[in-house]
């Protein structure tokens, strides 16, 4: 997969816009990394605290529901989805990651808000530490940029 990610458009979150994030439990010393990156990075964009809410759910593959029924509660302007699906020796890891991707695009399509995909799918625990403000960048951090150039977009378009 490319490296070269996108240098976010618009970076000010919409007047008093709130933020829901969901945090997978499972492999947690990599998903706590995302969610402290992320929490710090909407902090830096002009997200305050008071404007965030926080739900663990035990794995990536319960992501998707926890975001939907965030989304259907319309306080939020987008919803992060944190997980970390790490490959190991059994076809287990396919069904998590697919179920948890096109889940976390079913609800947003299903209830309008943005749900960001903020799950690291990698082959081992090196890649993911990699990419959770290691070698590869922080996507902790991507998916709060993406949270709130999506709640601009559909501000400005609704
Ligand atoms: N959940 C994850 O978030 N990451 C994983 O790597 C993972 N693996 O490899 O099994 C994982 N499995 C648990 C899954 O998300 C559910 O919580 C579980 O199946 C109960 O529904």
């Amino acid at each position: 997969m490319s490296s070269q990610t996108p240098v976010p458009t618009r970076r000010l979150p919409p007047k008093n816009a709130r933020f829901a994030i969901v945090a997978a439990r499972f492999n947690e010393e990599i998903v706590e990394k995302l969610l402290a990156g992320c929490l710090t990075h909407l902090s830096a964009l002009g997200v305050t605290a008071d404007r965030l809410e926080t739900v663990r759910v035990p794995g990536a593959f319960e992501l998707p529901l926890a975001a939907q029924a965030l989304a259907k509660t319309k306080k939020f302007a987008a919803v992060i989805c944190l997980g970390a699906v790490i490959r190991g020796d059994t076809p287990h890891f396919d069904f998590v990651a697919s179920q948890a991707a096109s889940g976390i695009q079913q609800a947003a399509l299903n209830t309008g808000v943005p749900i960001i995909f903020g799950v690291l799918t990698t082959d081992n625990l090196q890649q993911a530490q990699d990419r959770c403000g290691g070698k590869h960048g922080h996507a902790g951090e991507r998916a709060a940029d993406a949270a709130v150039e999506m709640a601009a977009v559909l501000a400005a378009l609704a």
